[in-house]
């Protein structure tokens, strides 16, 4: 019988977490289908590569990246474990709980480079487009390899969609931004905090992007950051140079005008309004459509599309829980594919998914939030052979951090957590975070602070 194919789109941490599954699978005597992995950058990693560029890209498709230069973990490092892989098995000791993105991209690294999947991947190729035919059941993926600016097509037995959801910006308009004599961006272009030192700031959207550029800013020296909200502001205890303020209304010259009547003079505007899911490549019919949430609709256990369940999209969810829920999914939507789990009929998964999406409605607060995703995640290893690892301790962490967080919004990087895997404490970083400039892996790793103390590069 010829071998079933599969094609992944995108090598960042969930397309990698799908390879993975496989692979653990093959160590176990199973026998694989083909399969090849699409990924438009030269590297895997995903979201976790930094570039400087924005926009387009050397070969005119989209930049990717929305990461930016110094960038840190915004949650304990604790709380995104792979259960078979510990940061402590990669590093080769305990590290602090909250690591810049080039710590993390290496982690994430060191589990792939441990094993045999870059064969898999087909690097400068970008996906174009799916379609499915109704009579071979089969997709055809039509893909760029962007060096040779050639197209090619093959077909697949089930296509997953691991293409990210943070690289198209959201971007509202407000009366008067057309005039506004400054910078104005979307956070998925910021790349340096630098740029804006001595500057006065004002942050549209009050989520995680708002609140990392606008600390970020103000260490790399913002006069002010002003930071505007629609629904409801962080809340937290915020030092002076900050000030939160409702919804920006229009814009006259320099002076941003506000919902509660108020003014204020601004040099820069980003706006961390977030971002779409978007998927250019699909059809219409296969294409997934929600904002960002715990549970988007129309995906049996959050990854397979009802209507068609060949087509499976991985780490499409709002996230509290990363790199671990991804290898969750994968290793679900693998033994689906290898036959070792069967799926209900049509009307049984939309019944299912109809159930966690109400239960996610039905959550209110952070904490529910967390402990919906872990519910989840619980639900999704249970009938895998994923390593068992502490979901709700994770949960316990991520309270722990949330509660850090509002005790100290400039300050909550320098705790420590417990891993789950290993039971070790987090070693303190050498560096407070305000004051930890240099975001290299070799300064992060370093024994103590850099002397004398490092200048950004
Ligand atoms: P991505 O990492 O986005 O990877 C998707 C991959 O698909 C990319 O490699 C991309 O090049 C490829 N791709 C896209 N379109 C195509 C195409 N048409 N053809 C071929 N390939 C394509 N998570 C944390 O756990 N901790 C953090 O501190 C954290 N901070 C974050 C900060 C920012 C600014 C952002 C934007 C996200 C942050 N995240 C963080 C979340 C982060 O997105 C996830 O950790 C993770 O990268 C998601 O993995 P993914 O594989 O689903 O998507
Ligand atoms: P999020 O978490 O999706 O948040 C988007 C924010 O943007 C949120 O505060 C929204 O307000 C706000 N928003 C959206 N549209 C508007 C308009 N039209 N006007 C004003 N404000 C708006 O995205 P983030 O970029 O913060 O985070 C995404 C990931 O990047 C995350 O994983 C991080 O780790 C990094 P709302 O509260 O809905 O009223």
């Amino acid at each position: 019988m010829k071998k079933q194919r599969i094609a992944i789109l995108g090598a960042g941490p969930s397309g990698l977490a799908q390879l993975r599954a496989f692979e653990a699978a093959a160590q176990t005597g199973a026998e694989l289908p083909e399969i090849v992995c699409y990924e438009k950058q030269s590297d895997l990693g995903g979201m976790w590569n930094y570039t400087w560029r924005t926009g387009l890209d050397a070969h005119g498709e989209p930049v990717h990246g929305s990461m930016y230069r110094y960038l840190w973990s915004n949650g304990p490092k604790e709380c995104l474990e792979f259960a078979d892989y510990s940061f402590e098995e990669h590093f080769g000791k305990p590290i602090a709980s909250y690591p810049p993105r080039a710590v993390l991209r290496d982690y994430i690294m060191g589990r792939v480079e441990k094993s045999d999947l870059r064969h898999c991947i087909r690097f400068n190729t970008a996906v174009q487009w799916v379609s499915y035919d109704e009579a071979t059941e089969k997709f055809s993926v039509t893909v760029r390899d962007v060096k040779a600016d050639a197209l090619s097509t093959e077909e697949f037995d089930y296509v997953v969609v691991a293409t990210g959801h943070f690289s198209t910006p959201n971007t509202p308009y407000f009366e008067g931004l057309e005039h506004f004599p400054g910078r104005v961006l979307h956070a998925h272009d910021f790349r340096d905090a630098c740029e804006f030192a001595g500057k006065d700031l004002l942050l549209v959207g009050s989520s995680y992007s708002a609140e990392d550029i606008g600390t970020q800013c103000h260490k790399y020296g913002a006069s002010s950051v002003t930071f505007s909200y629609r629904s409801a502001p962080m809340g937290y205890a915020w030092p002076e140079a900050f000030q939160e303020v409702p919804l920006l209304t229009r814009l006259d010259d320099r002076t941003a005008h506000f919902a509660d009547g108020s003014q204020r003079e601004v040099d820069a505007i980003i706006l961390c309004t977030g971002y779409q899911h978007h998927f250019p490549f699909l059809p219409d019919d296969l294409t997934l459509r929600t904002r960002n949430r715990l549970y988007p609709e129309n995906l049996y256990k959050g990854v397979f599309w009802i209507a068609n369940p060949k087509l499976i999209y991985l780490g499409m969810q709002d996230q509290y829980y990363t790199f671990n829920m991804f290898d969750a999914q994968a290793w679900y939507a693998r033994d689906v594919i290898l036959g070792r789990i069967a799926l209900p009929d049509a009307q049984a998964m939309a019944a299912d998914a109809a159930a966690w999406v109400q239960r996610e409605e039905a959550a209110r607060t952070p904490c529910q939030h967390i402990d919906f995703q872990a519910a989840y995640i619980r639900d999704l290893v249970g009938p895998t052979d994923y390593p068992e690892f502490d979901i709700e301790g994770m949960g316990q962490l991520f309270k722990e951090w949330k509660r850090d967080k509002q005790a100290d919004i400039l300050g909550y990087r320098n705790k420590s957590y417990r891993s789950t895997l290993t039971g070790t404490v987090a070693p303190p970083h050498h560096t407070p975070w305000m004051e930890a400039i240099d975001d290299s892996l070799d300064a992060f790793l370093a024994d103590g602070p850099a002397q004398p103390s490092a200048a950004p590069d």
